[in-house]
């Protein structure tokens, strides 16, 4: 396995290979087999209303993965990929794990901060971005990374590559005569996906062809996915839940059709449901808000919508319980997270489980285990936290030898940081966590990175930061700060502007701050978030009572 990373044990990767599971087929070699099964059908569709077939799909990443190539990026070679909802992200990648280098993948919402940091901690020798995204331009980003950090040797940009001086390469100019190209190891690294942010930076999550394949076949399985699933990829691809889970390999594996919307509102989501006859799709509680509401003045036909999964955070029962009668589609709750474990409502569940768990393992070989504080496993039924291990989950972090360390058991179970009861169906339930982290819509923000920027302010001295709740993104975040004495009071747009400038991407700027004497502290002498969190959610009431 490529360097950094931690291998499942030899007897273990043995038994997931007899079982069936690991097949060591490289996931660059899916478009070959759709191309022939599939053929002239259409595989892809942007909103802009473009149609890739099958066959296109291949033969475009043949020759993507062959001018990659000949700019030299190499088999083993890290690319971070930061693109938006549209064909080009598949063919990018699958290009890459053709030639068997190693996508990063990066959200669109990433600026310099993050961006800087996945380059530095990947290696990375180039970078794929749009030109602009909402308003931002993403070949600006790319020139200061690049004046940074020499190893990044190109710019790859979807649209117009901008300056020639720059010498960033367009995307539709890469493109060269396939060439033969060596396959690479099924059991090794495909591509990384990004941790939902426990430490202060996105940590890499090293994905297998074989464990990431499973991952999709199994959750295709489960779905009943065919060729007659037209899927809509509404979250941000580079997320775990729309790429395969089982998101946009699943159904292009099974025949089906992806459908890119580029943002998620009802506005733009309606229409490509009606236009392509959309069956399925994969969305967070707080989109689930916004498409509840408007429903019921829509004007454009959603009824071929068949199946709405939700995760990514948790989805009240109250809201499950509309989404049925309102949507007029089937609810399938998913638990889940980039490192694997995956738990999903299956069609045949009775109503109570559906609207009330976040389901069973998709999985014969998941392992899980509930346990307390010093690690002993609780009875069904009692609350503690969520341990796993199998064959889609990670064994450890890339390049993050002390963080694994903390992360997982010594027998290699991944300590989730959710604390979850297990009814005696064997469903999980989502109870609240350990990690110190906001589920703010499905972001995942650290607490402490946040904390960290907010106290390069001058006149904050200690920050802390906790999750508040809120009707519509489910949490907000709340920072908490002490001034410096006898400086000014800091203002919440004076710190996001500092935040916003030191490079944080949007979705991680406070949305509260309350000034403070100091802070509760624990027993141990550490900052009391349970008592600070309780005290936001109580502001948080009464300010929503009182406005
Ligand atoms: C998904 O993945 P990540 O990596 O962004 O975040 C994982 C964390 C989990 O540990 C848990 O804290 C939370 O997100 N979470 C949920 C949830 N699904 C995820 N909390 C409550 N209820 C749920 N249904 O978020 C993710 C990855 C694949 C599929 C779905 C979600």
């Amino acid at each position: 396995m490529l360097d950094g990373c931690v291998p499942w044990p030899a007897e273990v990767a043995e038994r997931y290979r007899a079982a069936g599971y690991w097949r060591g087929e490289p996931l660059g070699a899916l478009p070959r087999r759709w191309a022939a099964e599939y053929g002239d059908r259409v595989a892809l569709v942007d909103d802009t209303g473009r149609r890739v077939t099958f066959r296109e799909l291949d033969a475009w990443c043949d020759r993507v993965a062959a001018g990659f190539a000949g700019r030299g990026v190499a088999p083993g070679e890290r690319v971070l990929v930061q693109l938006p909802n549209t064909s080009e992200f598949v063919a990018v990648c699958f290009a890459l794990f053709r030639l068997g280098a190693l996508p990063v993948f990066a959200l669109p919402s990433y600026r310099t901060n993050e961006i800087r940091h996945l380059v530095q901690l990947s290696g990375a020798v180039a970078m794929v971005v749009p030109d602009e995204l909402r308003g931002y331009d993403h070949r600006a980003l790319a020139r200061q990374i690049r004046a940074e950090l020499p190893g990044l040797r190109q710019v790859f940009v979807a649209g117009s590559p901008g300056d020639a001086a720059d010498g960033f390469v367009a995307l539709d100019d890469v493109e060269s005569e396939p060439v033969e190209l060596a396959e690479p190891d099924a059991s090794d690294v495909a591509f990384f996906l990004l941790s939902g942010g426990t430490t202060a930076l996105p940590k890499m999550i090293p994905r297998t062809h074989d464990d990431y394949a499973y991952q999709t076949r199994v959750t295709a399985e489960i779905c009943e996915l065919d060729e007659t699933t037209v899927y809509l990829a509404v979250l941000p691809v580079e997320f775990n839940f729309p790429w395969g889970c089982p998101g946009v390999i699943g159904v292009l594996d099974a025949g089906g059709r992806v459908v890119f919307a580029r943002e998620p509102s009802p506005e733009v989501c309606f229409p490509l449901i009606e236009r392509e006859r959309v069956t399925m799709t994969s969305v967070i509680p707080t989109i689930v808000h916004l498409w509840l509401n408007a429903a019921p003045r829509a004007t454009h036909d959603i009824s071929s919508l068949r199946v709405l999964q939700v995760g990514s955070s948790k989805l009240h029962d109250e809201v499950a319980a509309r989404i049925e009668p309102v949507l007029g589609v089937r609810l399938q709750q998913v638990f889940g997270m980039a490192e694997g474990l995956l738990t999903f409502t299956r069609y045949d569940d009775p109503a109570s489980v559906v609207l009330t768990t976040q389901g069973r393992p998709v999985s014969p070989a998941d392992e899980i285990r509930v346990v307390d504080a010093e690690g002993h496993d609780v009875p069904d039924g009692a609350v503690g936290e969520l341990l796993t291990r199998g064959p889609y989950t990670l064994r450890g972090y890339y390049r993050a030898p002390e963080h694994n360390a903390r992360a997982f058991t010594e027998d290699g179970f991944y300590r989730s940081g959710d604390l979850v009861r297990r009814t005696t169906g064997g469903e999980i339930v989502v109870e609240g966590r350990v990690k110190d982290v906001v589920i703010r819509g499905g972001d995942k923000i650290s607490a402490t990175e946040v904390e960290g920027h907010l106290t390069a302010h001058p006149t904050v001295q200690q920050a802390a930061v906790v999750a508040a709740p809120d009707p519509v993104l489910g949490e907000l975040t709340y920072a908490y700060v002490v001034p410096v004495p006898g400086e000014p009071t800091p203002t919440l747009p004076q710190l996001r502007k500092l935040l916003r400038a030191r490079g944080l991407a949007d979705y991680k700027l406070p949305d509260r701050v309350e000034v403070v004497d100091g802070f509760p502290l624990t027993g141990l002498n550490k900052v009391d978030k349970k008592t600070l969190a309780a005290r936001a959610a109580d502001t948080v009431r009464a300010l929503t009572r009182a406005g």
